[in-house]
């Protein structure tokens, strides 16, 4: 099916057509750095597409039918205001993408106990795979890894190499959020690792996996760098533990590990059907 959260009459025809049990909403402008340029897109699709979907569950008097997972982000704790950060950490967003997340956030709380939708929100830390977009740094990191491996690249720009994310593996946290979902009660959690790494380590294990140094190929560019940065996250999954039993099986060296094998076998294919 083709679709727009901006478009709340084909959420409503979707809906009606499909009768889902379970709804994720995972749709976003998702890049942090891109929602300084296009704020108010970014607010449309990825506060109010949230309130588009509860909304239409609402008027179609389905509250009781339909499950609604809403994912928020880590990027809600922007400035930190503890470390690590939980369920009860306050907000301090640092971007037009944190901010409308922190009113998707809200607005899934409201619908729950306005209208008592099983309604819940996911706190998801950065979770990467082979599968993430180039725009990201882990992805741009392991593919610049395997095209310097290769011999078609001889550099590679990033920004900020200091900050500092808890990074996960996206199987392992979409895992969580269908959790979340086959509780008894809809709550909100953080899924996170606990464990945090700057660019600058993923950096270094990406280049040690194919016996390459980062300091013969990476270089700082000032464009990556960000008007308001998040400098460091990380989350502490302890409810999420208790509650969902949920814990990640995939460590940071074997997501790193992955990316990159991942990206050597892509490129060598391309080159392959190039020549
Ligand atoms: O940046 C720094 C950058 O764009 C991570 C999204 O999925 O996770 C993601 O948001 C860090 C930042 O992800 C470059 O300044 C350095 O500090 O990979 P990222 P993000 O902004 O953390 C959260 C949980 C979400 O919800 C978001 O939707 O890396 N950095 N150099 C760079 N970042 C990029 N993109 N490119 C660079 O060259």
């Amino acid at each position: 099916h083709y679709g727009d959260v901006t478009d709340s009459l084909m959420i409503i025809n979707l809906i009606r057509k499909v009768k889902p049990n379970e709804i994720y909403n995972l749709s976003a402008q998702s890049h942090v750095a891109v929602s300084f340029q296009i704020p108010e897109y970014t607010a449309n699709v990825d506060a109010l597409g949230c309130l588009r979907i509860l909304e239409a569950i609402k008027s179609l008097n389905l509250t009781k039918k339909i499950k609604f997972y809403q994912a928020g982000t880590s990027e809600m704790f922007g400035k930190v205001q503890e470390v690590p950060q939980t369920e009860k950490t306050p907000f301090y967003p640092r971007s037009p993408y944190g901010v409308a997340k922190v009113y998707g956030y809200w607005i899934t709380i409201n619908y729950r106990e306005s209208y008592d939708i099983f309604a819940c929100n996911g706190i998801l830390f950065n979770h990467e795979s082979p599968l993430r977009g180039l725009e990201f740094v882990t992805r741009k990191i392991t593919d610049g890894v395997a095209r310097i491996k290769l011999g078609i690249q001889n550099e590679l720009l990033l920004g900020n190499l200091e900050a500092k994310r808890d990074w996960g593996f996206a199987g392992d946290f979409v895992h969580a959020m269908w959790l979340m979902l086959q509780t008894d009660k809809p709550d909100d959690y953080v899924i996170a690792t606990g464990e945090q790494h700057s660019v600058r380590d993923f950096c270094e294990i990406a280049f040690g996996t194919v016996g390459l140094n980062l300091e013969d190929y990476v270089g700082v560019d000032p464009r990556f760098y960000r008007p308001a940065e998040v400098e460091t996250l990380l989350g502490d999954p302890g409810k999420a533990k208790t509650e969902l039993g949920w814990e990640p099986q995939v460590t940071f060296e074997q997501l790193v590990t992955m990316m990159v094998e991942e990206d050597i076998k892509r490129i060598e294919r391309e080159i392959k059907l190039e020549s």
